[in-house]
């Protein structure tokens, strides 16, 4: 079958954010748009012809169609093989999973992640490499380059292929085999943990549990893995059956947007434990019975534990954290006698790090968690990695962070939210804190005493390629600090992420109210960046 090649021309807006190329659901719909930037893919990456492809989304609206235009494409460009759930659906860990298990060049992730999905809501598009995790800068950018240069595609003209049925077809010379989304990615799951202790921790009757999969796409791996390999009760697994608009909601899990099974978890009757996560199963949210815990806390609960669980019996390498994500971890590392790396936000920072064997472990603020498993977050992995700790401390989840905060200290920890602020604004504010940093160090506001304040940039310590300008991070003595950042995955204007981390090691002082204690922090972050006065804000939209 010949390839019908398509004259093109570029759209300016083409540039890949912190988590692949991120647009309305209509821009993706404009003739080309989408072609535009699969084409990008396989001319800068030469070595996808005649080789292997995972295909897969999180099941939002224009998920299905936008797989049949990605076989067209892979199969006129030469590739040899695609790998594709059965729907169009696979979660993120899942396809990282699958590029690793079956040596795959690399993958096509079809997600907005955590935004909402619908004719008027988001989609997004994402290239992971053969390593299983989100593509390097260096190939985002190449790929961002060639998509404004580009002035035609290659595409079969071929009719949709039944992707619901499992097993093998052919288009064109490219082979496409639909595969269980689940049975992968449940076996490594169950070569991870201790499952048989799981098991026994829900046969015992006296555990109860809700995972919340927000009608999003981890509803079947849930299902499988908690309810039929752990035998969790049946309806363990709330919203279950993924649905192209998340049933309306917002697939974000944290404590604005889960607020249902939040307050199932509240009050004498609340559960023991509760779990959610996001619209392509990378991120999670752990809850204890009227406890909340942080991102940063369970990375640093889950490193501090990792002995407890069989595939860390033997302990970690290291651990890494994204720089918003609170400093917990560190003291955590620092007790262990293993490196702790700060990288900037984003999974794809975490990739060199895990391939070189440097940690084990790493997180973000933003509710994700992962390890060498894989190469992306992982947020049923998290939820399992908390239920094998639960079955073997035989304590609660509440009792578990507390008696961590006492050994280490705690980070108290929130992040602000402002959505949809005006562009301009944000770049003002942004550029105003810069003009401010070099006169920080020193300074005394209040109480607080500025130690540092800079631009975060990074240096790759394993093939030394740099990133500069990822947000502002001013710290304060005493260990806390101040980050600014613009978003890098919204749809809309710009959102302005303020975070804000206060460390107390005086186990007297932890009982505290996040938002309490954290109010002075708030006000001096009022008052060095002027949110109010330039963005016309007042409050934030989320905090988490
Ligand atoms: C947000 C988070 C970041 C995360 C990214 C992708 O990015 O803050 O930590 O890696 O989303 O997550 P930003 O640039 O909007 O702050 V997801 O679940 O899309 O893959
Ligand atoms: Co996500």
């Amino acid at each position: 079958m010949v390839p019908t090649v398509i004259p093109t021309q570029p759209f300016g807006d083409q540039r890949p954010g912190t988590s692949g190329l991120r647009k309305k659901v209509r821009v993706f719909q404009q003739p080309h748009y989408l072609e535009n930037f699969v084409q990008a893919i396989f001319d800068t990456q030469p070595n996808l012809r005649g080789a292997a492809l995972v295909v897969g989304g999180d099941g939002r609206f224009y998920n299905r169609t936008a797989v049949q235009i990605i076989l067209r494409l892979a199969a006129a460009n030469g590739v040899a093989r695609v790998l594709v759930g059965r729907g169009g659906l696979l979660s993120t860990p899942a396809v990282s999973c699958l590029i690793r298990k079956y040596g795959t060049a690399g993958g096509i992730v079809l997600s907005a992640s955590h935004n909402p999905g619908g004719p008027d809501a988001d989609f997004g598009i994402k290239f992971n490499v053969a390593n299983g995790g989100p593509a390097p800068e260096s190939v985002t950018e190449a790929i961002f380059a060639r998509t404004q240069t580009i002035d035609r595609y290659q595409i079969l003209e071929t009719p949709d292929l039944n992707l619901d049925q499992i097993g093998r077809t052919q288009l064109g010379a490219m082979q496409v085999e639909v595969i269980d989304p689940v049975a992968d990615y449940a076996a490594l799951m169950e070569s991870r943990f201790d499952f048989p202790a799981i098991r026994a921790l829900f046969a015992s009757g006296r555990f109860r549990m809700r995972f919340d999969a927000m009608h999003a796409v981890t509803g079947p791996y849930a299902k499988e893995i908690l309810e039929r390999r752990l035998g969790a009760p049946e309806g363990t697994v709330l919203h279950g059956t993924p649905l192209e608009d998340f049933g309306g909601g917002h697939p974000d899990p944290n404590l604005a947007h889960a607020k249902e099974l939040v307050a199932r978890t509240q009050g004498p009757a609340g559960l023991d434990f509760a779990a959610a996560s996001d619209g392509d199963g990378d991120r999670n949210m752990i809850l204890g019975k009227d406890f909340f815990v942080t991102p940063s806390d369970s990375l640093a609960v889950l490193a501090a534990n990792a002995q407890l669980i069989p595939s860390y019996a033997r302990g970690i390498a290291g651990v890494a954290r994204s720089m918003p994500t609170s400093q917990a971890v560190d003291r955590v590392a620092e007790q262990l006698g293993i490196p702790c790396y700060e990288t900037p936000t984003g999974w794809k920072f975490f990739g060199n790090l895990l391939d070189a064997g440097r940690i084990s472990l790493c997180g973000e603020e933003s509710f994700g968690t992962g390890s060498d498993h894989v190469r992306e977050k992982d947020g049923l992995w998290a939820v399992l990695f908390w239920l094998n700790l639960l079955a073997v401390r035989k304590q609660s989840v509440a009792q578990i962070v507390r008696d961590h905060w006492r050994q280490f200290g705690r980070n108290y920890y929130t992040r602000h939210d402002y959505e949809g602020v005006d562009a301009d604004a944000a770049k003002g504010l942004m550029d105003h804190l810069h003009s401010l940093l070099p006169a920080l160090p020193g300074k005394t506001f209040g109480a607080h005493q500025v130690v540092y304040a800079d631009d975060f940039a990074y240096t790759d310590p394993v093939d030394g390629s740099r990133s500069t300008g990822q947000g502002i991070r001013i710290g304060l003595q005493g260990g806390s600090r101040l980050i600014f950042r613009l978003s890098g995955t919204g749809t809309q204007g710009a959102t302005l992420r303020v975070y804000l981390e206060s460390f107390e090691s005086d186990p007297n002082n932890q009982t505290g109210e996040t938002q309490a204690v954290m109010a002075p922090l708030v006000q001096l972050a009022e008052e060095l960046a002027e949110i109010q006065k330039r963005t016309g804000r007042k409050k934030p939209d989320v905090i988490t």
